[in-house]
């Protein structure tokens, strides 16, 4: 079977963008691949953090992805920090990855003007290697990637591919072929349309964990009157009636693709239903709808999180099946590199 490798990292509460632009997607995926989710610890440290909090929010993370439907006899579900493989395959390309392919990378230019020099991690620099190890560790055949993660793939593409051409043809050629296979070249998954949720706060901006204020998302864990108190208190617009796609009311057309995403129907559907309405009527609706769907995942997510021995159990398991890839693949490229075999 085809192998996909997804994660997210734990660096705050997962939302409603995290769960339709990837871990809901995951649950269908789990059927048709081969898939290791994990969770992104190590990426998790790129930005200032909280050490008390870090292994938190691994834990809970990882229960939200299994009460959202991952099944772990279907995929590998671990924590990135618990295979060794992955920092040590991000050293080895490091070497192979020219400082001007980095200095390119649209988010580390983004984030990084925001602070000083002396304030930005190296780390903010190098992780597109991390990741390009994560995928690579996994001779992965497709990755989801969002827009925002478009440029960070090529770049896992291009360096599989430099890796392939330095150090793949002589250990190839010895054995008769015609060079180039380290590493599995991955190809991008396109996730389903309309699956970027954006602020309710500000309909431009996405979604996201580190937006300072927590009414601009709606957390997997929100308790019912929260979420009530975020829509009822997101941002609107004055116009007539609801529609999708009209490009001066962008907070219209993601309360609707919410909406729809939520409930299920098709985009024809939610504009029968909901063209004529006025906000009243739409946010009672879409707040029902909200909590109809994230309540029996939160009622899972609580049974999960209450036996920390199963889940545990549960990331041991998922470590041991991804380092026997990965260790393969890395003692492969050490090989390869030319080092000093261990005995
Ligand atoms: N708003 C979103 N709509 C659709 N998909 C989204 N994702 C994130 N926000 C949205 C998807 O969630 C996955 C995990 O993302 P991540 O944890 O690696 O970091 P991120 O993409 O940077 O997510 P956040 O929530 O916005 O975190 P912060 O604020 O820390 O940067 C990815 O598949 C992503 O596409």
């Amino acid at each position: 079977r085809k192998r996909v490798v997804s994660g997210v990292q734990p660096t705050g509460s997962i939302h409603l963008g995290n769960y339709f632009g990837a871990i809901k997607n995951w649950v269908a995926l789990q059927n048709i691949y081969d898939t290791l989710f994990f969770i992104v610890d190590l990426h998790a440290i790129t930005l200032p953090y909280e050490a008390q909090q870090l292994s938190k929010a691994s834990k809970s993370t990882a229960a939200i992805y299994l009460a959202c439907g991952v099944d772990p006899s279907k995929a590998s579900v671990f924590v990135q920090s618990h295979v060794r493989a992955h920092v040590e395959l991000m050293w080895l390309l490091s070497s192979a990855t020219p400082i001007g392919w980095l200095n390119k990378m649209i988010q580390f230019k983004e984030k990084s003007r925001k602070a000083g020099d002396e304030e930005v991690g190296v780390a903010l620099l190098t992780y597109p290697v991390l990741m390009a190890s994560d995928i690579l560790l996994y001779q992965s055949d497709f990755v989801p990637v969002g827009e925002d993660q478009k440029q960070h793939l090529e770049l896992t593409r291009d360096l599989a591919e430099r890796v392939n051409y330095l150090y793949g043809g002589r250990k190839w050629k010895k054995l008769g072929g015609r060079g180039g296979a380290i590493f599995k070249v991955p190809e991008p998954l396109i996730p389903p349309a309309g699956a970027r949720i954006m602020s309710l706060t500000d309909g431009l901006s996405k979604m996201s964990k580190s937006a300072p204020s927590d009414q601009s998302r709606i957390n997997m864990l929100d308790p019912k009157d929260l979420i009530a108190n975020k829509i009822k208190r997101c941002k609107t617009d004055a116009y007539p009636g609801l529609e999708f796609d009209n490009p001066e009311r962008p907070e219209c057309n993601n309360l609707l693709s919410i909406y729809q995403l939520i409930s299920g129907k098709t985009k024809e559907e939610v504009v029968q239903e909901c063209q004529n309405m006025n906000w009243g009527t739409f946010k009672t609706l879409l707040t029902d709808a909200l909590i109809d769907h994230l309540h029996p995942i939160q009622v899972r997510y609580d049974k999960i999180m209450s036996d920390s021995s199963y889940l545990d159990e549960v990331l041991a398991e998922g470590a041991r099946n991804a380092s026997e890839i990965a260790d393969a693949t890395v003692n492969n490229v050490y090989q390869a590199m030319g080092f000093l075999g261990r005995r």
